[in-house]
């Protein structure tokens, strides 16, 4: 394979990137990637798109997107599943969710935010303070959104070293505060028109709705294919293609994995699994997992269950709803964007007890024998939450193991005994 820095280090550098820092970072991300990824047997042909996207995270797309902008075009950087990926697109913008899945630059972050902050926010304010990170580095803009404490705080500190525009989420979902949030996305429409000097129509932003709404209809048909009794793919692969939905080109995204679904349909059809019948089935619900944070699943894959959903901003939360498609005017569409968006159910709102509805429902979809719910140290919105979601699983019969976690690699002896011992406690129920 040729040297990423030879073929790329002149755009990095015009970039401005550390490159320094930024070697190290491109040795850790194949290193996690072998461990957790490339022994897996039977994966499905498929997913090699996949091993070809992450040997490539910082090169090809990034290349990409300078040709975008070489031409005229703007990239938005997003950290939040609320923020309308329609009307970037409408507007000829493209949309790149950062993110934030890796322990970096943690000295210096711990100079401007309290150690005690998650993972996710840590780790978004040190890849820009190390410049390492060219996603960032080529956003024209950056959205971010008023959600929970700790992420509206550090914009606040993130916006000294970026073009920041920050969005007003409401954190309840009566009538009014949805008149409030369609006025914002309507500020939205403004700042991005002023950026991209485009104008959002009916038109444009019908066919941004149809594509989006397509990509996530390839991701709903994945998704599907896991109910089976035999899982035709493992959690992990899953995870990475709603992982990778958040930066790859849109058109060529939707139909690998259309290509991967129907490949998982065959495998249904033909009884050809990644995981003995027996192994216990798990649904993982909480924080969301952004690239290279594979951990929670690869510790439950490798102690012998397979994860058969996620409910979580990398997983249904981002697929499973559609934006409506029939409006005819742009107000309908718009109207229809803030009410997709709004009906997102993060823990960032209260109540939150769609949520938990959510979670059953999947559960039972995917029949799974345990509900594995991850949090975020000091994440207090899903920390908290995690009470409620174990009540209603509870009733509906359903066990869960709680665990709250971080990026480093420290804890993982303790978490897989504690997965090890609440799989053989779910595969055998009555000796408990
Ligand atoms: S819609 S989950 S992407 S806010 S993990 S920073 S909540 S302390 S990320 Fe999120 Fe949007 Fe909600 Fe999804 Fe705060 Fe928790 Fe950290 Fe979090």
């Amino acid at each position: 394979m040729s040297d990423p820095m030879e073929t790329y280090g002149e755009m990095w550098e015009a970039l401005g990137m550390n490159l320094r820092a930024h070697c190290a970072l491109l040795e850790a991300i194949p290193q996690m990637y072998q461990g957790a990824y490339l022994g897996q047997e039977g994966r499905p042909e498929g997913m090699k798109y996949f091993d070809f996207v992450v040997s490539e995270i910082h090169g090809l797309r990034i290349q990409e997107l300078m040709e975008h902008k070489a031409k005229g075009g703007k990239v938005v950087g997003t950290f939040c599943l609320y923020v309308p990926e329609e009307i970037i697109r409408a507007l000829g913008a493209l949309d790149i969710g950062l993110c934030a899945g890796a322990e970096w630059g943690y000295n210096e972050v711990e100079k401007v935010l309290p150690r005690n902050t998650c993972a996710l926010i840590k780790s978004f304010v040190g890849f820009k303070m190390d410049r390492v990170c060219p996603y960032v580095e080529s956003a024209d803009l950056v959205i971010g959104e008023t959600t929970c404490d700790g992420k509206k705080k550090a914009y606040e500190i993130f916006g000294e070293m970026a073009p920041l525009y920050v969005m007003e989420l409401p954190q309840m979902k009566r009538p009014n505060d949805m008149a409030a949030w369609r006025g914002e996305i309507d500020r939205l429409v403004v700042t991005l028109e002023e950026l991209t000097g485009n104008k959002v129509t009916a038109e444009n932003l019908s066919a941004a709705i149809a594509e989006v709404n397509g990509k996530r209809r390839a991701l709903q048909r994945l998704n599907a294919a896991r109910a089976a009794d035999v899982v035709p793919i493992s959690g992990k692969d899953a995870l990475l293609a709603v992982q990778v939905a958040f930066y790859d080109d849109v058109p060529r995204f939707t139909q690998m994995v259309n290509a991967i679904a129907d490949e998982l349909e065959q495998r249904v059809a033909d009884g050809v699994g990644v995981a003995p019948a027996s192994a216990p089935r798990i649904l993982v619900s909480g924080s969301p997992m952004a690239i290279p944070n594979w951990k929670v699943h690869d510790i439950i894959e490798k102690s012998g269950g397979i994860v058969v959903a996620e409910e979580m901003c990398t997983g249904s939360r981002y697929y499973d709803k559609l934006t409506p498609e029939d409006g005819e005017t742009l107000d309908d569409l718009l109207d229809g964007v803030a009410e997709k968006y709004l009906d997102i159910n993060c823990a960032c709102f209260t109540p939150n007890t769609a949520r938990f509805d959510d979670v059953i429902r999947m559960a039972k979809e995917n029949k799974v024998d345990g509900i594995v719910h991850y949090a975020l140290q000091f994440c207090a919105p899903y920390q908290i939450e995690a009470y409620g979601l174990e009540k209603a699983a509870k009733e509906a019969g359903i066990p869960v193991l709680k665990i709250d976690t971080d990026y480093s690699m420290e804890d993982i002896g303790q978490l897989s005994t504690r997965v090890e011992a609440f799989l053989e406690m779910v595969k055998e129920p009555a000796a408990v």
